[in-house]
């Protein structure tokens, strides 16, 4: 496909999102859906003044949230893009240079929390990276606009939109944020360390000791939340969150997630990729392989599974843990991803951008992300000169733009 045709074809379907809204009438509909808001809210106890004060200045839907919520990915990731975007050299020096700037704060919260510093930076990286998201201007929403859009014209969010508005409304009723600085993205997750309403409730931590646990702007604050998240959901303090090991040939494919003490998979001949000892063999573990066979296995540990916690799927507790751990100073992977090409380091990544920018086939933000668009200038540009469609930011394809 063109870049030609795949812009057609998105504002095709941004046509057909745009054709099923009549203004006006569209406006209609929100304000009587704000007023149901306004009333359901208040049996749950928060007050009109509030509600009221937090929706000034909100006068409808916003579209961009229903486009997000629609947003379907052109290119599913592989687990090995999934980690390149996220734990590179980029993301730990910055993680490494926070870490010092707030050297005494970390030592507080390990100290009442007993979640291990690295952790908590590098899910600050994945949330926001490090809270440069919380500055951009088109990923920050008014909540309780988002809120309410997503709540009033998308039927699979609405539930979980009414839910977490009232939530919100409690957390400025309170008066741990005001209304005008109730942002989130566009499903709702706020702050720093990105909770949603429900679990800032569940969870909040004011570390910085003025009265107000304030996610969005104090970073002692938002990394206590996250720490204090991971603390109720059981993280075991002084510990890993898993082991990169060898399989044995004649377990390949065999015993995925079965669940034994470290002693009786060493047992089964199971060994560290790094060459060292486990240090607890009465400790439990699940064997993980992320891409099968030929990629990296891990076994892990009980923290493994309380990271999921934070966001329920498996890649971003693996990113967490492999960033974590880079930020402190230890190794990344022994085993290569099977990706069947050359990766590009941060710095190679953006460059690559640049070039496909040059050529007039890439027009989103430099970032050194490999995504959707990203993907599609590369598949263009193949096509363009005649080679294999891929989509793969390799070693390869920079050398080839680097020489023309
Ligand atoms: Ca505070």
């Amino acid at each position: 496909m063109t870049l030609t045709r795949l812009a057609a074809t998105s504002l095709l379907a941004f046509s057909a999102l745009m054709a099923g809204f009549q203004p006006a009438k569209a406006d209609a509909t929100f304000d009587r859906c704000v007023q149901n808001l306004e009333s359901a809210a208040a049996n749950s106890g928060v007050r009109r003044d509030i509600f009221r004060a937090s929706f000034a200045g909100v006068n409808g839907p916003d579209r961009d949230v229903l486009e997000k919520a629609k947003y379907q990915p052109e290119f599913r990731d592989q687990v090995w893009d999934y980690l390149d975007n996220r734990v590179n050299d980029e993301q730990v020096a910055k993680g490494q240079a926070l870490r010092a700037r707030y050297d005494s704060w970390l030592d507080r919260i390990e100290r009442q929390f007993g979640v291990d510093r690295d952790i908590l930076l590098a899910i600050w990286s994945m949330e926001s990276n490090y809270g440069a998201t919380l500055e951009r201007q088109d990923v920050m929403k008014s909540l309780p606009q988002a809120l309410a859009t997503l709540a009033c014209y998308d039927k699979r969010r609405a539930k979980f939109a009414r839910q977490q508005l009232v939530a919100a409304l409690k957390i400025v009723q309170a008066g741990h944020v005001a209304p005008r600085d109730l942002t989130s993205s566009w499903a709702g997750a706020m702050g720093h360390t990105q909770f949603i309403p429900t679990s800032y409730l569940a969870y909040a931590a004011d570390m910085d000791g003025d009265g107000h646990a304030n996610i969005w702007k104090s970073v002692p604050d938002a990394l206590a939340t996250a720490a204090n998240l991971l603390r109720k959901n059981g993280w075991q303090s002084g510990r890993t969150w898993g082991y990169e090991v060898i399989v044995p040939a004649q377990y390949r494919g065999k015993l995925e997630r079965d669940n034994k003490t470290i002693g009786q998979w060493a047992n089964l001949g199971f060994r560290r990729a790094n060459g060292r000892p486990f240090p607890d063999g009465g400790e439990r573990a699940n064997l993980v392989r992320p891409a099968g066979d030929n990629g990296p296995a891990f076994l892990m540990t009980k923290n493994f599974f309380v990271l999921k916690r934070y966001n329920n799927a498996d890649k971003y507790a693996l990113a967490v843990g492999l960033l974590g751990d880079r930020i402190g100073g230890y190794d990344g992977l022994r085993v290569d991803w099977p990706r069947g090409y050359k990766p590009l380091s941060s710095d190679e990544r953006y460059e690559l951008q640049r070039h496909l920018s040059r050529y007039g086939l890439y027009d989103g933000k430099i970032d050194g992300k490999i995504g959707s668009g990203s993907k599609a200038a590369i598949m263009a540009l193949q096509e363009r000169a005649g080679l294999p469609k891929d989509g793969n930011a390799s070693k390869a394809l920079l050398d080839f733009l680097r020489n023309r």
